[in-house]
């Protein structure tokens, strides 16, 4: 059964040949073990801003990534900050549930930039979901629908099997501004995903009307394993729509 909070995922994974689109609110009941969660910590290196400011917030960004195929470069109109990963993974850290390295592979195969592989280090024999500690805070309106676009890699043979181990996301929402006061927490991730190759996972979140602000979390659903397994990130995007 699908609760309220969770139908506010909007199904859109057409992009994606399976996903766990009924799978919603796992790893809500551990999220305090994570670590304090980032506001607003961008590297000053990263100028994305949510207006959209054109070429100065694509300084130092590929232009070219428009994972959504609006025509417009996602770093001119991406929500949340460091998404593309050129030369460390910013202000996405490592959390008690799941670790954040950069690594050179990036999606596109540029030189110029990287991904971050996040490996989920809960030691436990049922299927879990690590996240990590999240993005900066993205002010959002309420009762708006918000596109989450990412690309990822999962590498197959993992522990825990190709059948439960996914890229995983969780979006927490607060009350206030500056991510204060926690509202509602959605995950979701993509099973039976593409193994071995770079693919775009895609979904939407249609903020409650208590909504004020909220942040992304990275992180990697596996099977009943006490073994680490990692997935890879790249191009995080969010914008509203
Ligand atoms: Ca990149």
């Amino acid at each position: 059964m699908v609760s309220n909070v969770a139908s506010r995922w909007l199904s859109t994974c057409a992009l994606v040949a399976t996903c766990a689109c009924g799978r919603f609110g796992f790893d809500v009941a551990s999220r305090s073990a994570d670590a304090t969660r980032a506001t607003d910590a961008r590297p000053s290196s990263d100028a994305i801003g949510p207006t959209g400011d054109g070429a100065l917030a694509c300084s130092g960004q590929d232009s070219t990534v428009d994972l959504n195929a609006n025509g417009v470069a996602d770093c001119a109109e991406n929500l949340v900050g460091y998404g593309q990963f050129t030369s460390n993974a910013g202000p996405w850290s490592s959390g008690a549930r799941a670790t954040i390295a950069w690594t050179s592979n990036d999606a596109r195969g540029l030189a110029s930039s990287g991904s971050v592989t996040v490996t989920d280090i809960v030691m436990s024999t049922t299927i879990n979901g690590g996240s990590v500690t999240p993005s900066d805070c993205i002010v959002v309106a309420p009762n708006t629908t918000y596109g989450i676009y990412t690309n990822y890699w999962m590498a197959s043979g993992q522990p825990g099997g190709d059948g439960n181990n996914a890229a995983w996301i969780t979006l927490q929402t607060y009350t206030d501004p500056g991510c204060q006061n926690p509202n509602s927490s959605v995950s979701g991730g993509a099973l039976g995903m593409t193994k071995d190759a770079w693919d775009l996972y895609v979904r939407t979140y249609l903020t409650l009307p208590t909504d004020r602000s909220m942040q992304l979390e990275l992180g990697v659903l596996k099977g009943a394993t006490t073994a680490a397994v990692a997935a890879q990130f790249d191009n995080v995007l969010i914008i509203a729509q």
